[in-house]
């Protein structure tokens, strides 16, 4: 069994000893009951979420870890953001950390503290203090809009963010760039029991004062707000904190230079989201028999229209009826009030996606100079729930993806270049989940591709081709008598989760009917207009909208290739326990994630592998200076050069190995130490310059 012997059990799981699934899970646990919720995996960070706050994170531990290598001190994400930070600056690289996990397991808090650290260490010289300050209010204004309770989660994220940070050649941040990945929009109009909306709302009615509440004619009180209570009628709460962090998303906004008049804007459009969201349609007969409905509630309507800028009854006309061809007819009350929904749900993912393109001007970085990027990249988790829609589908597909780029740029890149290079090697085994990515994307037959054919117009013809399509997949089950009605289920890299098909079509299509952009588009509100430039007349054959998962697809891809051409660092998040409770480590729970994120051959690829490697020419380039034979010019070859320097270095020979063409290193710590050389003989070698330097004078 596990030797624990070790008050804080084993620092980096590399050195379990024997190394078993069990071996590595226990001595989380035993850390974990220490209040050491962090453990290497070589350069890979474990971080399990404590559910409590407790003194882990201050400007000494900061410098503690900037001063002293990661390895020198205990694993901290401090030494992760550290190692990220000084590879930037020492080798001129962009930088990526990478943070996973399932819903709930600590990734927004863990890509919160490295935003932190790299306020704290880099410098404040020109305009890098005004960027700082704006890039950790535009957090917590995406905070805000982004994120809602979910069963999961009290804060889950419920859109994706990578956030890059540019650093001119001091390693002072001097801009940065925000993308964001597909909203979870559906919430807007359709809560879970136990769910809440955006954070937004609550802290608005909150937090709004009564001079604010009454130009937005809101009311305090959540019950009021049908978007604020769950789907089967109960009232969503306000958290206590409501109050107080609307005071911080307000000063956000300010902070980021929106003005007064802006600000009022934006909350504007929340209110209007509020009453829209209230409007309530009844079926009426029309004189010539047909369905028609008519508005109960016209007062919320002319609310409405008076925050819209709009005419009342262009609004109401474009909500109870539509355009087919040439002929206008009158919609029933079903049909108007999932109108009134889409046109809520819009109206917020366009206000999040202004608001990001906003926040990308505000930070975008002015100055010339700039060096390097380092990204943070921060999704939602893998999610499972009672009943999964087109979102779940969605956020899951996300990890999926970003899963298989982990795979491959670990598990599988790593093997090969062994091979490659002609180590002896012996071949780790893991699942490698590109085949669950392969029957999602599948050009033809992909179940997100099958969205896509013309078609397809309804949710029951979208199972039918999943069925016809997938059902025979091994990841795939469809067409079976086990399954819920309407419903197909994945069995994804991290469980097996059932979708619904309800609302699949609409919500991939989500387009508006050009008699609702037109009247949005005629709002006398600033924003408004911007929001919805279709509805623009003067705009000729506007063009289809891409759908909701070909963008995803799309933007997903382009990340992926930005993080290829990176040094990535890892953190993995994982999640002790469903109840959110502090001290309670469940370990079927933590077993099941430790299989599903391949930390078993991560570890067992560290053990038998290198951290880094290195062509011989680009080695011998950049540790030349610690060698006297090799300085300042080497003529020999690249090999025999790097040979050389090694020799002239205090380090056991076992910590490296020469392939055909690149040097490998074996431990960080020994990367760290070559660096730590390197660094001593340059600044000995800038000192002597100095001295002959004054000697002249
Ligand atoms: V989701 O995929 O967005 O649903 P995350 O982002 O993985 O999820 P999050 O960071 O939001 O999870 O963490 C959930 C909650 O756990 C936080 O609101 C904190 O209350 C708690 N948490 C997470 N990490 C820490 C930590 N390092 N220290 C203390 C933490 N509490
Ligand atoms: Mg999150």
């Amino acid at each position: 069994m596990l030797n624990l012997e070790h008050e804080a059990g084993v620092w980096d799981s590399v050195l379990l000893e024997p190394l078993s699934e069990d071996a590595f899970v226990a001595n989380l646990q035993h850390r974990f009951k220490r209040d050491h919720i962090y453990t290497y995996i070589g350069n890979v960070l474990i971080s399990v979420n404590p559910y409590k706050k407790f003194a882990l994170y201050s400007a000494d531990l900061v410098e503690a870890y900037v001063k002293r290598g990661p390895f020198q001190l205990p694993p901290h994400i401090y030494g992760i953001a550290g190692t990220a930070y000084r590879w930037l600056n020492d080798r001129n690289e962009d930088q990526c950390i990478i943070v996973t996990g399932e819903s709930g397991s600590g990734k927004t808090e863990a890509a919160r503290i490295v935003l932190q650290f790299l306020v704290l260490v880099s410098g404040d010289r020109n305009e890098s203090k005004i960027i700082k300050d704006r890039l950790v209010q535009a957090n917590t204004l995406l905070e805000a809009f982004g994120n809602a309770r979910t069963m999961k989660n009290d804060n889950a994220s419920r859109f994706g963010k990578f956030l890059d940070i540019e650093f001119n050649f001091r390693g002072d941040p001097i801009g940065g760039h925000l993308t964001h990945y597909f909203l979870d929009k559906a919430r807007i109009t359709r809560l879970a029991p136990l769910d809440r909306n955006f954070h937004i709302f609550y802290q608005l009615l909150s937090g709004a004062d009564i001079h604010l509440l009454k130009i937005l004619k809101l009311q305090r009180n959540v019950e009021l707000y049908a978007i604020l209570l769950t789907e089967n009628h109960q009232p969503t709460l306000s958290d206590d904190d409501d109050k107080s962090l609307f005071v911080y998303t307000r000063g956000a906004l300010e902070v980021l230079g929106f003005t007064d008049n802006e600000i009022i804007d934006i909350f504007r459009v929340i209110a209007v989201i509020l009453k829209l969201g209230n409007l309530q349609f009844v079926p009426c007969s029309n004189i010539d028999g047909t369905e028609g409905c008519s508005l109960t509630n016209d007062y919320e309507l002319y609310d409405v229209c008076e925050l819209l800028g709009a005419e009342p009854r262009w609004l109401q006309r474009a909500l109870i009826t539509h355009q087919i061809e040439d002929q206008i007819a009158d919609l029933n009350a079903i049909d108007a009030a999932k109108l009134r929904d889409a046109l809520c749900r819009t109206l917020y993912s366009r206000l999040f996606t202004w608001l990001v393109n906003r926040i990308n001007d505000i930070i975008k970085g002015k100055t010339l100079g700039k060096r390097k990027e380092l990204g943070v990249l921060d999704i939602y988790g893998f999610e499972i729930f009672d009943k999964n829609s087109f979102e779940q589908l969605m956020i899951n597909y996300c990890n999926e993806k970003l899963q298989q780029f982990i795979v491959n740029s670990t598990l599988k890149e790593e093997q090969a270049e062994m091979i490659k290079e002609g180590l002896e090697w012996t071949k780790i085994d893991y699942f490698n989940n590109i085949t669950i990515c392969q029957l999602l994307e599948h050009e033809k037959h992909g179940v997100l591709s099958l969205l896509e054919e013309p078609h397809v117009q309804c949710d029951a013809a979208y199972l039918t081709r999943v069925e016809q399509c997938c059902a025979g997949h091994s990841h795939c089950l469809a067409a079976d008598s086990i399954l819920p009605l309407h419903s197909f289920q994945i069995r994804h890299y991290a469980g097996a989760v059932t979708y619904n098909v309800r609302g699949f079509v609409e919500k991939n299509r989500d387009v508006l009917p050009r008699e609702l952009s037109r009247a949005m588009f005629r709002c006398d509100h600033p924003l408004i207009p911007v929001l919805f430039p279709e509805g623009n007349p003067k705009r000729c054959n506007p063009k289809r909208p891409a759908s909701e998962s070909f963008q995803l697809r799309v933007s997903l891809e382009s990340l992926f290739k930005e993080l290829h051409g990176r040094r990535a660092h890892h953190v993995r998040c994982l999640k002790p326990n469903e109840s959110k409770r502090p001290r309670s480590f469940e370990m079927a729970l933590v077993q099941h994630q430790v299989r599903y994120l391949c930390l078993l051959p991560t570890v067992q690829l560290w053990r038998t592998g290198y951290c880094l490697r290195l062509g011989y020419v680009q080695f011998v380039s950049r540790y030349k200076m610690v060698s006297g034979s090799t300085w300042p010019k080497w003529r020999g070859s690249p090999v025999e050069g790097a040979s050389l320097i090694l020799r002239s270095l205090p380090i056991p020979s076992a910590e490296f190995t020469f392939g055909r063409t690149k040097l490998f290193v074996r431990s960080p710590r020994t990367v760290f130490e070559l660096e730590d050389f390197r660094r001593a003989r340059l600044h000995d070698l800038a000192m002597l310059v100095q001295r002959i330097w004054r000697g002249y004078r």
